[in-house]
């Protein structure tokens, strides 16, 4: 079994509905069992597109998975429950009803076409450290969240 982190977010639709399905989804995946899960927070949308609306505030958190799916495995599962939750690609960061990113996979580094694990922006994302502080806080040093203490943050009165 691997322990993995994924950080959920979405900006588009009912999001707060469809960040718990996509963790109800994630816990029926086979040989995948969610263990821990953050609060909700709302977020201001970070990292946007010059030339683009930045859309709505997102809702985010994130969760820790027991595992023994190969991460790329794993991968292509939660792309699958971003697809049915109606995820689309139009621009780089554009508003969407449903991201899953894969933050941490065991004590692994990946570095591949299509996955960087750690993920390479995390430290940089007040909207997954704290979350991820929550379920894991051993993983997240003070000072990394002094460091992005100033990004907008509210945790929510709701959880997944
Ligand atoms: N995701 C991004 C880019 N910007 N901003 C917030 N607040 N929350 C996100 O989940 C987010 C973002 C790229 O995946
Ligand atoms: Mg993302
Ligand atoms: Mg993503």
């Amino acid at each position: 079994m691997v322990t993995a982190y994924v950080a959920l977010g979405a900006n588009l639709g009912a999001a707060v509905a469809t960040l718990k399905q996509a963790c109800v989804s994630m816990n029926a995946l086979p040989l995948c069992r969610v263990e821990k899960t953050s609060r909700l927070y709302k977020t201001a949308p970070l990292e946007t597109l010059p030339g683009h609306a930045p859309g709505s505030d997102y809702i985010n958190a994130v969760v820790e998975i027991q595992t023994t799916w190969p991460a790329p495995v794993l991968l292509q599962q939660l792309q699958q429950i971003e697809h049915s939750a109606g995820r689309q690609r139009p621009y780089i960061n554009a508003p969407r009803t449903l991201d899953l990113d894969l933050l941490l996979y065991g004590s692994g580094s990946i570095d591949s076409a299509n996955l960087t694990v750690p993920h390479p922006r995390m430290w940089q994302r007040a909207f997954v450290l704290v979350p991820l502080a929550e379920v894991a806080p051993g993983l997240v040093d003070a000072w990394r969240l002094q460091a992005v203490q100033s990004q907008a943050i509210n945790m929510l009165d709701d959880r997944l």
